[in-house]
């Protein structure tokens, strides 16, 4: 219960799954050379970056919640296959030893001040501003929502108070409608509400209530996933599992008490469906972080307006950009933050010395289909929905080593190497692998 009311109000005042503080450590000193907002992937990344470029003295970081977590292990939490304790760190174990952490929420962003006002009242002055805020989950702009998630049936691998659920309502599912939805909105890894759909029926066929359940995935695209060769190898999956596809059908409201959902047909405004459940997983509406929103710094759809190639402002260029808050038109991943970081540590370190940015983003970005308990579809694609793979092997296939990867490896090059500020990308890995190809 109390899980739930934190979560209302973390979305009604725009926090996302973090923990408000309304004390904030803030030193007596107010201004930073380089100030990050957000302690998230992005922000703890290129902390540790700008720590060895200028100083820990130099750079501190906002942000408000207690704890940092490694957010695309809850795939796995929702199906049993990770512990959600697992996925969660301190935020004073991540943000880099000497780096100023300050513990407050920020409320308005000043960039022709260079200042920035946190939720405490506390005004902080830079000269460099990274803005790495992430995005923002709306579980409210669902009829129901979220309040419904106190009822059984239901859960939610994005958000830390949700994932578990998921794992409970997939343990009870005994017979009926398995649902699961796509939102009418952009989203952070565009793949994850549908690969828990595929764990949901390899967990029923290992447990034989498979022929009891109908899999129903309600995707308000038009297609089953942005890349044509990812998509043809899930469409083929899809078939052979007998797992129901519906293109253009958007969640608007939930009816936990009577587990009903209700989608309207995106080509057909005014018609509805409604979908008894005896599971759902419920991927909400998304958007940009409302303080960017509100700021000079957005473009019109109220994401954080940077070029997309050297993540530098485009009218103001002493602040720089990464990650999900940001409008660089690719998928919006981990993944896409660690090429971005190296990116932006070149274009910084160009800026700094009155040069011009050189360094150029494709729009590197990856996502780990998850297709069963074993095995993942290694997407890997850049600004021109080209796949660009890392493997010379064919990632569009099921493979058991791309799962190990996603499970094993991929944790620990995300705390010890992408928040440590050491982790851009394979980049340099697939050029070598791919060394003497065309
Ligand atoms: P975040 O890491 O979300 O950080 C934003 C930070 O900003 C947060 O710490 C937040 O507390 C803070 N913040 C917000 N508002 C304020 C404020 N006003 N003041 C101060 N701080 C604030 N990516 C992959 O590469 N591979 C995957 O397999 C994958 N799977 C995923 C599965 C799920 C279920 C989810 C939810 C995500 C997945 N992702 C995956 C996406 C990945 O986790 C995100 O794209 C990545 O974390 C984005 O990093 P970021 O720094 O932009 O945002
Ligand atoms: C990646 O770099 C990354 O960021 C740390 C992820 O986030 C968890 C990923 O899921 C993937 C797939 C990559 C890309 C890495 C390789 C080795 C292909």
């Amino acid at each position: 219960m109390a899980a739930l009311q934190r979560l209302k109000q973390c979305h009604s005042t725009g926090i996302g799954i973090a923990r408000l503080h309304t004390s904030s450590r803030a030193s007596a000193r107010e201004h930073y050379k380089m100030l990050v907002l957000g302690g998230g992937s992005g922000g703890i990344a290129m902390s540790a970056r700008m720590k060895r470029k200028m100083g820990a003295e130099n750079v501190a970081v906002v942000e408000p919640s207690e704890m940092h977590y490694y957010q695309p292990i809850w795939t796995l939490v929702g199906a049993g296959a990770k512990s959600v304790a697992s996925s969660g760190r301190t935020t004073a174990s991540v943000v880099p030893s000497g780096v100023k952490w300050v513990k407050s929420s920020v409320q308005e962003i000043n960039p022709d001040t260079n200042t920035v006002r946190t939720d405490n009242g506390i005004e902080i002055s830079y000269e460099y501003l990274i803005v790495a805020l992430g995005l923002q989950l709306h579980y409210e702009k669902i009829k129901g929502l979220p309040e419904g998630f106190e009822h059984p049936k239901i859960g939610s691998n994005y958000s830390v108070q949700t994932v578990e659920k998921t794992w409970n309502a997939l343990q009870n599912f005994r017979e009926g409608n398995a649902v699961f939805s796509f939102p009418n909105t952009p989203v952070k890894c565009a793949g994850a509400p549908q690969k828990i759909m595929y764990l949901t029926d390899a967990f029923l066929r290992k447990t034989g209530r498979r022929t009891k359940a109908n899999i129903i995935y309600n995707t308000s695209l038009p297609v089953l996933f942005g890349i044509k060769k990812y998509a043809d190898s899930l469409w083929e999956i899809v078939k052979s599992r007998d797992l129901q596809v519906n293109l253009r059908h958007n969640l608007i409201e939930v009816r936990a008490d009577k587990q009903e959902a209700v989608f309207e047909n995106l080509d057909n405004p005014g018609e509805t469906k409604v979908f008894e459940y005896d599971m759902l997983h419920v991927t909400p509406p998304m958007g940009p972080n409302l303080v960017i929103k509100g700021s000079p710094l957005a473009d019109e759809a109220g994401w954080l307006d940077v070029n997309k190639e050297t993540l530098q402002h485009k009218r103001y260029p002493n602040v720089f950009g990464i990650g999900d808050c940001t409008n660089l038109p690719t998928a919006k991943t981990a993944a896409a933050v660690a090429a971005q970081s190296a990116v932006l540590h070149r274009t910084i370190t160009k800026v700094l010395k009155n040069d011009k940015p050189d360094k150029k983003y494709d729009g590197y970005t990856s996502c780990p289909l998850v297709t069963s308990y074993n095995t993942v579809i290694l997407a890997e694609f850049d600004y021109n929905a080209q796949p660009l793979e890392t493997f010379p092997i064919d990632q569009g296939k099921e493979r058991r080593i791309m799962y190990h990867m996603k499970a094993d490896l991929m944790p620990h090059i995300y705390w010890h190497g992408l928040l440590k500020g050491l982790w851009g990308g394979p980049e340099p890995y697939r050029k070598l692998l791919h060394l003497g190809m065309k």
